[in-house]
């Protein structure tokens, strides 16, 4: 066992604990859902979601697209943040109020007071999409959280260790939960399983995850 498997199950304020510095707001994002899809669906009419090719020549089975002074954005010359959408050659559309809110909010929930991202990357899935493990390692500041709003279908995460090949937890992920990662857990490795075609009532067969960051 690692010293990242010892943390307290509950949080004061009943939210629970996935890490030492990882808390899942179950729920938390659910009298909001609708404002933030509607949201989406005008950044996606500007910055249309797509499938981003890693250095490896990869093709991402997950679609993408930003909002906020800040896009992360991936090609064969590697991976990066771009104030500019390369896809559009345009700004990225600016982050709407309410997402800087509830990402704020949400990090002051689990101990992280003063988050103010200036990127948000936008993840479409549908059936059998995946993320493969990874770490989140392009942002600037890593003392600053990550906060993640889940919307659409369930999905099943994998958190892991500071190592590619430790092993890796799975916390089922629902419509509205809202997920705040900082400090010793900020740079485990995580993905998403394949995910299952369970469609929800507002998203049907999709599920869009909104990923708040402090990139510059
Ligand atoms: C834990 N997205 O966009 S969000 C990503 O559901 C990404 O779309 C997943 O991983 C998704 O990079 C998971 C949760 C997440 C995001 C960043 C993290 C968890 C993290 C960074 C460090 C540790
Ligand atoms: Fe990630």
């Amino acid at each position: 066992m690692s010293t990242l498997d010892l943390f307290a199950d509950e949080h004061p304020t009943g939210a629970e604990s996935i890490g030492p510095q990882s808390v899942v707001l179950r729920g938390h994002a659910l009298p909001h859902a609708v404002q933030l899809l509607e949201a989406v669906e005008g950044i996606a009419a500007r910055a249309p979601l797509r499938h981003l090719v890693t250095p490896g020549g990869f093709t991402m089975s997950v679609a993408m697209t930003n909002c906020g002074a800040l896009g992360w954005t991936s090609d064969r010359r590697g991976y990066r943040y771009s104030a500019i959408d390369p896809l559009s050659g345009q700004p990225w559309p600016a982050m709407p109020a309410v997402f800087v809110r509830l990402a704020g909010e949400a990090a002051a929930a689990a101990g992280f007071d003063g988050f103010v991202p200036d990127a948000c990357l936008i993840n479409q899935y549908l059936p059998g999409t995946r993320l493969s493990l990874h770490q989140d390692r392009d942002e600037h500041d890593l003392g600053a959280p990550i906060v993640s709003v889940s919307l659409g279908m369930p999905a099943t995460f994998l958190f892991g260790g500071l190592a590619r090949t430790d092993s890796t937890a799975r916390v089922p992920l629902q419509h509205g939960d809202v997920v705040v990662w900082g400090g010793v857990d900020r740079l485990r490795h995580h993905g998403v399983l394949p995910l299952k075609d369970q469609p929800h009532p507002l998203l049907g067969g999709r599920r869009i995850n909104l990923t708040f960051r402090k990139a510059g």
